[in-house]
């Protein structure tokens, strides 16, 4: 086995994660290895290794000490990486089918090494091109029951989900998420940006002293209510997809929080394409209705199933609890589609829209969307009185 040289951190090149391959033993010594370093999401390097031979391929994901969408005047926790790697073993061991393999991490390095999912796509860049994933949100239901299940008190237990609270403790990027989605996108601070036409409908948004109020409330919900384990991030950019496989990756942001926050922003991150993909809108539609129905059926199973909690094995409890995480979610969608349209990570699904009347008034519809759902996701009482409400804005 040869071994990797580097033993303290530093970004990696190129020809060192070929090195740090070869020395994982995951390919024949004598393969003739290619790299690409692909990564075009905010954080972290991804690298692309091939064998040139073979059909063999691996993922080297690496933190960098910094936010790449910023640069290196925004200095980000390295610690991420354990978190990441802790997330990924977790979540898939949980729900296996819906996450990458792991084959190798390293905490000084702040490397995950892990299956190569080139064969599928980014699930927003298929969308935007076309891709109808028929699957996917099927898929991702499952996923979010599993995973927020079995990480709850009800499916784990309390004394254990107190260690797993413990383990994903992750100050800096909920702090991320905190200014970024409840915060900054609600007054005018220098992280927001929006074109300029925008300016009088963003201005409205600043001085509507109800929507801030809700928000406050959805950011406390997700400050202190530590329900399942989060991705965290859980936006479509987070998932390879293909017409059959369904793969969820990147929980950087992994930590215990409110369980509505990620299904709010699965359904805020289909919902872009229900407004801008004009022609497909009840595809969509088709597939936020089935990430719920999904969501709702399994969790339902495994309530009554596999619950820890005597006492709460019931309907009516459950009922409770399905109804709860459903506001939630409708109001962390809100919030996520407010954010990537005037905050600073915003979504190719709008900003990829050349004509800029057509892309200002998608924008506004986001925008007018997202208050809604805020405001008013205390009546919106089901799936059905949700997508009568999409439907209102569209
Ligand atoms: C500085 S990080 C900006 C955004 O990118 C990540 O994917 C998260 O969504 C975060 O809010
Ligand atoms: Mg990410």
């Amino acid at each position: 086995m040869s071994h990797l040289k580097q033993t303290h951190y530093a970004p990696l090149t190129e020809a060192v994660a070929i090195e740090l391959a070869l020395s994982l033993n995951f390919f024949t010594e004598n393969a003739v290895l290619s790299c690409k370093e692909i990564g075009d999401g905010n954080l972290n390097l991804v690298f692309h290794i091939v064998d040139e031979q073979g059909s063999k391929g691996l993922i080297i994901k690496q933190a960098l000490p910094y936010a790449k969408v910023v640069g290196e005047s925004w200095p980000l926790t390295l610690k991420r990486a354990k978190i990441e790697a802790d997330a990924l073993k977790t979540f898939g061991q949980l729900a296996p089918d819906y996450v990458p393999t792991i084959y190798f991490t390293d905490d000084v390095l702040a490397v995950t090494v892990m299956e190569d999912l080139s064969h599928l796509l980014i699930a927003r860049t298929g969308f935007i091109n076309g891709e109808t994933y028929p699957l996917i949100s099927k898929h991702l239901g499952e996923y979010l029951a599993k995973t927020l299940f079995y990480t709850s008190d009800y499916g784990l237990g309390p004394s254990a989900k107190k260690e797993q609270v413990q383990m994903f403790i992750n100050p800096e990027l909920c702090k991320i998420t905190e200014d970024l989605i409840f915060t900054d996108p609600y007054f005018d601070a220098d992280t927001n940006y929006f074109e300029d036409g925008l300016l009088s409908d963003v201005e409205a948004l600043w001085q509507d002293d109800e929507l801030r109020f809700q928000v406050n409330l959805l950011k406390r919900s997700f400050l202190t209510e530590a329900e399942v384990l989060l991705h965290g991030d859980l936006h479509t950019g987070s998932v390879f997809a293909s017409n059959s496989e369904t793969k969820v990756i990147d929980p950087e942001f992994a930590f215990y929080g409110p369980a509505g926050f990620d299904i709010g922003q699965v359904f805020a991150n289909l919902l872009f394409q229900v407004i801008v993909n004009t022609k497909n809108q009840e595809r969509f539609v088709h597939h936020i209705e089935t990430v719920w129905n999904v969501f709702k059926d399994e969790f339902t199973h495994l309530w009554n199933t596999e619950n820890k909690e005597i006492l709460a094995k019931t309907d009516k409890f459950l009922s409770y609890t399905l109804a709860k995480f459903f506001e939630d979610s409708l109001g962390f969608a809100g919030c996520e589609l407010i954010r990537r349209t005037i905050g600073l990570a915003h979504v190719t699904d709008l900003d990829s829209i050349e004509d800029e009347k057509t892309r200002l008034a998608a924008k506004r519809k986001t925008l007018e969307l997202g208050k809604i759902l805020i405001k008013q996701r205390k009546e919106i009482i089901n799936c059905a009185a949700f997508i009568s409400k999409v439907k209102e804005v569209l």
